[in-house]
């Protein structure tokens, strides 16, 4: 029998790509509160995934007054592309992608209650990993874990996720275990995942509270929360993570955020140099250290954080490989090494047009690569492939 060889070269992975199994779709239809899926009058044949809490005053609307012609219906269409593998497998192949690492999408399993919460994340890591066995050497996945649920659970998904074969790592929200990912509690949890070489995938869903969008806010879509609370959340929880040490504690922690890292690349400086001027933290730092130098953003963003290159623009790549080396202008110092590709199919499908052909937010994101590090590189090589290949020890068919 063959034995799996390396992927070439050039391999394109996907490192941001979701799916909802099917078990998971259904608990969606059960529900009455968000995240939920429900089909309107005004087009019955057609479900909507209702996700976000910026859609609930649509939602309202449109259960308050079914009738209105003009309705604006809530949420996305929940078409085949979040839940049936072979449409998974077509995307990739439309788009050359030759393996995906599959993540469960957003809220996850954060919305369970503690007796729920073990038995889906059984339910749905096992979807997972048989849909990455029925394509072997194509399909990898992050795992999702029971976050509402005792730690002694949480432990043992890790433990499981940590013997699955085609498991590399964990997709994770911002809120944690309730309280944001600077909890002490969880320190045993980052440490588990760094012991079992578990990658974390860090990934929105909260955003920041409605009011700061405003009053028209119905009128501009889903703009507002995805293009800039996504991208502020994530950014916030992990400065909060590294306020609280945690990078520090648990040196060997790899973390993947999501979207570039949000804005982090472009305020890693005014966060360092917030840090630096804080006499709270000064005198704090003096204390523990008696002004030993403490580890920057810039060093952790260099040695243990990796940011994928879903961010639809050359000067978003640049931004993001420049503050991965470290702050080095040019990409120095490693930055090259720690960005990866992705496409966070199947959200940003394209409108009115054939969605079983090319996706413009898929090739924004890799014409970026290309016009940042020039096309075929072997810098747009290690983006496009070669650093998820080496980070995630990934092995093709
Ligand atoms: O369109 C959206 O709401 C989303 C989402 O919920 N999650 C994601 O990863 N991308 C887009
Ligand atoms: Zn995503």
């Amino acid at each position: 029998m063959s034995q799996p060889s390396p992927p070439k070269a050039a391999a394109v992975v996907d490192i941001h790509t979701h799916m909802y199994p099917p078990s998971y779709v259904s608990m969606l239809r059960s529900r009455t509160e968000i995240p939920l899926v429900r089909t309107f009058p005004a087009s019955p044949e057609d479900p909507r995934l209702i996700l976000l809490s910026s859609e609930v005053p649509l939602l309202l609307e449109a259960e308050s007054n079914p009738a209105r012609s003009n309705q604006i219906i809530p949420g996305r269409p929940l078409t085949r592309h979040y839940s049936s593998l072979a449409q998974k497998i077509h995307f990739m192949d439309t788009h050359k992608i030759a393996i995906s690492v599959l993540s469960l999408a957003n809220p996850w399993l954060d919305f369970l209650s503690p007796a729920e919460a073990p038995l889906v994340a059984k339910e749905t890591n096992t979807s997972f990993s048989d849909m990455c066995a029925s394509h072997p050497g194509r399909l990898y996945f992050f795992g999702t874990l029971p976050l509402t649920a005792p730690t002694s659970e949480i432990q043992s998904c890790i433990d499981n996720l940590s013997r699955t074969p085609y498991c590399r790592g964990v997709i994770l929200g911002t809120s944690g275990l309730g309280s944001g990912l600077d909890d002490p509690n969880l320190l045993p949890i980052f440490s588990a995942l760094a012991e079992k070489n578990l990658t974390i995938f860090l990934h929105p869903h909260y955003g920041l509270p409605n009011q700061v969008y405003g009053p028209r806010q119905a009128e501009y879509g889903h703009v507002l929360p995805l293009a800039l609370g996504f991208p502020m959340e994530t950014t916030i929880a992990v400065t909060r993570m590294f306020l609280a040490g945690v990078f520090d504690s648990i040196p060997t922690l790899q973390i993947i955020l999501a979207h570039s890292g949000g804005t982090l690349p472009f305020l890693a400086g005014r966060i360092e140099s917030c840090i630096a001027h804080d006499g709270h933290l000064f005198s704090r730092q003096q204390q523990k250290t008696g002004g030993e130098k403490r580890r920057t953003l810039w060093e952790v963003l260099n040695t243990q954080i990796y940011l994928d290159a879903v961010v639809y623009s050359d000067v978003g790549v640049q931004a993001a490989v420049a503050a991965s080396s470290g702050g080095e202008r040019g990409g120095g110092g490693g930055g090259l090494e720690r960005l990866m590709f992705g496409t966070d199919h199947p959200f940003f499908p394209p409108l009115g047009t054939d969605e079983q052909g090319e996706w413009e937010s898929v090739s924004l994101n890799a014409q970026a690569v290309g016009r940042a590090l020039g096309e075929g590189t072997e810098a747009a090589e290690k983006v496009m492939g070669g650093n998820a290949i080496r980070v995630l020890r990934l092995v093709g068919e």
